[in-house]
């Protein structure tokens, strides 16, 4: 009886634990067209679209050609400038979003990032709770249904974690 009280305490604890080191990685453009030179000027916005991005996430930019990445204000973003920093030129480049601030990158061999090589992120904070975020992107209506109970359950589960410690101990 004591093994599985043990045993199940055990389990529910590791599944708190996934939920809370949950950070999710994003390769850009993924895993087909990564970071590169797209087919079209509008495919990173799609891309990035179509994403959620939560603070503590990371980007990934994977290229095999010439390319680089360099972060930069909105307006080096929209304009295809470079003023500040250098480039990070090996592959793969990790950054992680770190708070709500909208980040920008673009890459900085030839006219690229005029070409459409170029990535503007928003990401939202990651709570638990069911308060929206001031600045929603837009979501398959699917998805933010779900959204509130899949944060509910490990929620829980750290719950009954808890007071299963408390009880024994
Ligand atoms: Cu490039």
């Amino acid at each position: 009886m004591g093994l599985i009280i043990i045993m199940i305490r055990y389990l529910v604890l590791m599944v708190a634990f996934i939920d809370a080191a949950t950070a999710v990685t994003h390769e850009v453009g993924d895993s087909t067209v990564g970071w590169d030179v797209p087919s079209s000027t509008s495919f990173y916005t799609t891309w990035a679209s179509a994403q959620k991005f939560s603070v503590g996430d990371i980007l990934e930019f994977k290229w095999t050609a010439t390319h680089d990445v360099l972060e930069v204000t909105k307006t080096e973003y929209d304009d295809c400038t470079k003023t500040n920093g250098e480039p990070m030129s090996t592959s793969p480049v990790s950054v992680t979003l770190t708070n709500t601030t909208s980040r920008y990158f673009i890459c900085t061999v030839g006219p690229h990032c005029t070409n459409g090589q170029k990535l503007a992120v928003t990401s939202v904070a990651e709570t638990n709770s069911t308060t929206t975020p001031k600045t929603s992107p837009p979501s398959p209506s699917g998805s933010s249904a779900s959204m509130p109970t899949a944060a509910l359950v490990p929620a829980l589960l750290s719950t009954i974690a808890i007071i299963s410690f408390l009880i024994t101990i």
